[in-house]
Order: C-alpha cells, then structure tokens, then sequence
C-alpha cells in the first residue's frame, strides 16, 4: 500500500507560526521576486530570466534560431555569467546570467501555484498566466525548451548534459507545470512541460542516434516521477528510471563528453558508480540530495530493494556523519559539496539553502518508503533551521551559504569566506535558492502529512485541517500547534466511528520520552518506529492531547568533529539556537557556557512576535600570559580571567535580521 503525500488543495494550513512565514511568501516574496525576475529591483542583482525567455520567445517566432549554429554568448562563458555592467546595455536578443536562469521563474511559478491553491488571487494568476503565455512561446515545435541554447544556437543542444542543464531546466519546470495545473486547472504550462519532456524522452535512450546521458544536475528525475503520478503517462516513468539506471554505469556518459575526465570517478555529479551501489552521500550537495528523492520515489514506484536499500545507506552516510546540527549539508564551498565525514566547519561551512531544501524532499520520501520517525526529525530539523534561515524577516534579503559562525570582519576580508555573506543578500547571480524556499514554505502542506488508504500520519506539527475518507467516511482532523513556541498539540478527530483509521503521531526523538498523551485512553494504540499509532475510533469525536517537552538542551557534536571540540550548542525542541553580537558583544569566542547552565527561557517580541529566547549561565574566558621579548604574538601561559555573564541566544533561522555581527552556534563550554 503507497503512502503518499496529501494534494495540495487537501490540508488547509492554520497554524501561527507556519500561516506567518506563508503569508510573508504569499504577500511579500512573490510579488519582490517577480520584480527582481524582470529586472526591476535596480540595486539588487539583475536576474534576466523573464528578459531570456522574452528573447527566445521573439527569436522563436521569427523562425530565426532553430537548428541554427552555436555561439558562446559573450556574457556567459561556460555556464558562468558574466552579467553586463550595465542594465542599459543589455541587448534584446541576447541570453543572461548562468545557463539554468530559466529555472527561477519555474521555481517561482510552482511558488505561485501553491499560493493560489490556498489563497486565490485573481492579478496574480493572471500576471503568472501572461507569464506562462510567454514561455509556451520559447518553446521550440520539437518540444525543446531552455533559452540559453534557443537563443545561442540549437546545433548544440544535449552535447553537454554535466554542465548545461536543459534536464534541470526541464525538472523545474515539470515540477511548475503539475502544480499549476493542479492549482489552476489551466493546462497550459503541462502541455509546455509534457511537450518538452516528450521531446526528451524521443531522443533520450538506448539504441542508434539516441543519447545514452543522464542529467548532469539532477531533479528531472523526481519530477517525471510526479509527471507520471498526475498523467499517468508510461514514458515519463520510463525516462525517469533510465536517468537513474544509467547514472554511474560504465562507460561513464560524462566522460564521453568530457574526455579529459577519463579514469576520474565523478563523484561531484553521483556518477562514480551506479546508483544502487552507493553508499556514502558525496559530490555536490544539492545534486545528491536531488538525486536521493529521485532513487526513493522509484523506490516507491516499482518496489525496487536495492535502490531502498542504498537510499537508506545514503541517508545514514548524511545524518550520521555529514549533517550540520542546523540541518543543514554540504560542508564545503569547494564545489559546493559534502566533504569528508565529521569535516563540519563552522565559519566556512557552505550549507546551502537549496541543500537544506533537497534535505526535505529526500525526508519525506523516505517516509514514504518506510515511516521511521527519524526521517521526520532531519526534515523538521532542517525545515526549522536551516530552511528558515534562508530568508529575512521581511521576504526581501536571502541567505545562500548558511554558516554557524561569522565574524563579518573576516567575511569581507578573507578569500576563504568571500561565500559566506553576514547579512542577507537582495538577490545573487546564481538565484537558485530564494525561488526554492518560496516553493518549498508554499508547499508546506505537502510535508505535515502523508497518508495511505487507513493512515494518516503526523510527520510535523503544524495546525492544519485535512479530510479523509476512509470505508466511506469521510473524517476530519484538525489539529492545533504551539510549536515551535510550546509542545502543546491537540488533534481533533471527528467521524471515524466504525472505520479502519488509524492515526500515527510521530513522537520528535528530540522529545526524548518526554511527552504526555491524553485522549488516546479508548483507542487501540501501538508504538512503532516512533510512530504513536491510535486506531478503533468508536466516539464520534476524539481529541488527543500531546504535550512534547521542549526543555532546552546543551548537545554536544561527535568527538570526531574537531571543529566542535569542547564546545556545546543549545537547542530546544526542534530549534537550534545561536549567540550574536547584538545581544552578546564581540568576541564571542570566549563565551562558554557554565554548567549547569541554568538555560532560562523568556518570551521576547523584537522580532515582531513571540520568540523564546534563551539566557545561559556563562564567562568570558581570556588567556593571560607573560610577554615574550621577541613577539607580541604569543605569550608565556600563566592563566586565564574568567568573568561570569548570561549569554543570551536566539533561534538560529532569526540571525542577522538586527543588522551585521557576529553570530555562533557553537560556544565553549566551562563545566
Ligand atoms: O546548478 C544549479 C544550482 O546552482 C545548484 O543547485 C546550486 O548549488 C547552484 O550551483
Ligand atoms: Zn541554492
């Protein structure tokens, strides 16, 4: 029996803290970043992505480009943009910024479907359906759709699958598509989509004139997986499982493009081995992470062992050796990659959004294939942290690199940190991970439930309303969330007399076996795998009281990640917290945390609603030592001051919304 998750339209989000962050996105960021996709933010980042598809629109309808000869753009060399100095001097018919720019509008428009679904707005679906018009014109008659090769010459489409991403472009605008349509109900943008994945699949594959390659940047895969559940088109699922299948083989499809290559495994692009073979999570974070949720979606879509297997053995390789305590993956900014296990940098730390991002999706699928609490711990982990992070308080300013130690001093100066920004960015060149935080926080809904045909399982705690039927009935669950402010739940259930329902409330391992459960007495309940489940409704309505302890904690990392030797962070309940400037002064390097730390909470409003902030017992801890004659630099040890304090902390994902300072997660600790 498939576990799936809820459509869309299904779960009706209430929460407080959730409807906050999807109204910002609703009213806030959607608007801001249609702005900033037409070029009309003047101090931020040009973006040109509406600018190419307005180019290959006119080219398109002019005949002029099809089959024509290929010619580097002067402002993109290899994929890299090279942005024009000037707005002005940007040419009608001209391509922009990196080679996958068309992905942030798809990103956006999947953003703007699920806003639609909830909350229905006329101008926007409008503005988003004249923008739809405009990209079906791009669109080759072949089916073939990605500006930069129909605007620079078509001769070379698919001559360079590592690194120029039509299949990513592809993906992206697959995922757009089913959303919108199943938002809208317009099908506009899913012919574009289907037109174009129907292109590929005819000349992708095995056989005589026909690309034997794979996606150089993955998510093609997951969504033709979701091409497949909304169409029920054979071929999407096929050309899905040959992307996949084909990964890693030898002789590897990459090196016959790139034969300087040769004999190096590719374990930036997952192509080091074939897939089922994997088990350690390498190379660029966001492709593997892409790259999981695709194995586990065909996981679920043809029962494949092997493949589950080696998603599990990837999972653990992340979460037991290469994730940040904020939830967040890919430690290095070289190649904006997973590192080696337990190499976890602090203030170089790459981390990106969209990583964080991909974290989530690969989570949820692998609930899907087998509800294990601990898949929705890293997902709410990293949801609450990492993902959040990501955006400011206001919906205009973004975080790429998510870092858990900054001194900005040393961001502006040191070559090493130039990736690591203090404060939220109004946009970047490669604008990747602001789209994706709007679709994912719009999406929400997606991620609180999953559900087979008798179970309805709580993966998050976020207050919603869902329906389900069940033997005929139709069942109600609302549920109301204090998270993450309290652990206070309550889960109303109504109409599931006589019915096979069950309800599995997943129980946070953060919890620890600190919570209490009332109004389960007269159910039958099981606990398994971290799942509470309650089944045999016999009142007409039940509610279940949940109350998760959210004591805050000191957590310690691994022995083996030296970065966070002798230091300690605090957390509580699904939050990660962390010290800055503005509270704490600089130099927050000798802060260290007394134990018992008395980990004190209190409500404060200077965000502009209720967080919990956390004061500490701690000391400022200074070396003393004699001079020695010959350098000011180094000392002779003679001892330490220590002065008493309170650190004060906030939650890791509201850092840098007070303007630029320092910021640690981690801090010494004094026992
Ligand atoms: O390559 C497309 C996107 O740009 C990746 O997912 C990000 O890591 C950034 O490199
Ligand atoms: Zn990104």
């Amino acid at each position: 029996m498939n576990i799936k998750p809820l459509d869309v339209k299904k779960v009706s989000v209430t929460d407080e803290f959730w409807s906050r962050k999807r109204e910002l996105v609703r009213t806030e960021v959607i608007p801001y970043q249609w702005e900033i996709l037409n070029d009309r933010i003047p101090e931020a980042q040009a973006s040109y992505c509406m600018h190419n598809f307005k180019a290959a629109a006119a080219l398109n309808k002019r005949k002029k480009k099809q089959g024509s000869k290929f010619k580097e753009p002067k402002f993109t060399y290899r994929g890299f943009a090279v942005f024009p100095d000037k707005r002005e001097d940007a040419k009608d018919d001209e391509f922009y910024g990196f080679v996958f720019q068309d992905s942030d509008f798809y990103k956006w428009i999947e953003a703007v479907a699920y806003s639609l679904a909830g909350h229905p707005d006329p101008d926007l679906e409008e503005t988003a359906d004249r923008a739809i018009d405009i990209v079906a014109d791009a669109q080759l008659e072949n089916g073939y759709l990605d500006t930069y090769y129909i605007i620079n010459g078509t001769d070379k489409v698919f001559t360079d699958l590592r690194d120029h991403h039509e299949l990513y472009c592809l993906g992206h605008l697959v995922e757009a598509a089913v959303a919108y349509e199943r938002a809208t109900h317009k099908d506009k943008l899913l012919i574009v989509a289907r037109n174009y994945a129907d292109y590929v699949y005819s000349v992708f594959g095995e056989g005589e004139g026909k690309i034997n390659g794979y996606p150089g940047h993955e998510i093609a895969e997951m969504a033709l997986f979701k091409l497949y559940d909304r169409t029920g088109t054979k071929r999407y699922l096929e050309l899905a499982e040959y992307f996949i299948n084909e990964r890693g083989k030898e002789p590897n499809y990459f090196e016959s493009e790139h034969p300087d290559m040769k004999g190096k495994p590719d374990y930036y692009h997952q192509a080091h081995k074939p897939v089922r073979e994997q088990d350690e999570a390498v190379g660029h974070a966001v492709r593997a992470v892409y790259l999981y949720s695709g194995m586990a979606d065909m996981a679920l879509h043809t029962g494949d062992e092997a493949l589950k297997q080696a998603c599990e053995k990837l999972w653990d390789s992340i979460v037991n050796t290469k994730l940040y305590i904020t939830g967040g993956i890919g430690a290095t900014h070289l190649g904006e990659a997973f590192s080696l296990p337990y190499d976890l940098p602090n203030d170089t730390a790459y981390s990106e959004t969209c990583a964080a991002i991909g974290l989530v999706f690969f989570a949820r699928r692998m609930l899907q294939l087998d509800p294990q609490s601990k898949y929705a711990d890293i997902m709410e982990l990293a949801l609450y942290n990492t993902v959040l992070a990501g955006m400011a308080l206001d919906g205009k300013s973004f975080f790429y690199v998510n870092p858990l130690e900054v001194i900005p001093e040393n961001c502006h100066k040191d070559e090493r940190k130039t990736h690591v920004k203090p404060v939220r960015q109004k946009w970047f060149g490669c604008a990747c991970c602001p789209p994706n935080i709007a679709r994912l926080i719009s999406s929400l809904d997606q991620y609180i439930y999953t559900e087979d045909d008798t179970t309805l399982y709580v993966h998050l705690y976020a207050g919603s309303e869902t329906q389900k039927t069940v033997n005929g009935k139709k069942i109600k669950i609302s549920m109301t969330s204090g998270f993450p402010n309290n652990g206070k739940i309550s889960i109303k259930v109504k109409g599931a007399t006589a019915t096979d329902f069950t309800l599995a409330l997943r129980m946070p391992g953060w919890a620890e076996g600190y919570f209490k459960i009332q109004g389960y007495e007269r159910l039958k309940t099981e606990f398994k795998n971290g799942y509470f489940y309650c089944s045999c409704f016999n009142d007409d309505t039940i509610v279940i009281d949940l109350e998760f302890d959210m004591t805050p904690k000191l957590i310690v990392a691994d022995e083996k990640v030296a970065e966070d030797a002798g230091k300690v962070a605090v957390v509580r309940g699904p939050i990660v917290y962390c010290a800055e400037e503005a509270d704490n002064g600089k130099a927050l390097r000798e802060i260290h945390i007394k134990t018992p730390a008395d980990l004190t909470e209190e409500i404060t409003g200077e965000f502009g609603y209720d967080v919990v902030k956390i004061s500490a017992d701690a000391c400022r801890i200074k070396s003393e030592g004699a001079e020695i004659s010959s350098t000011s630099l180094y000392k002779t040890y003679t001892g330490r001051t220590i002065e008493d304090m309170k650190v004060k902390l906030i939650p890791y994902y509201l850092w840098a919304n007070r303007g630029e300072g320092e910021m640690s997660v981690y801090l010494g600790i004094k026992d």
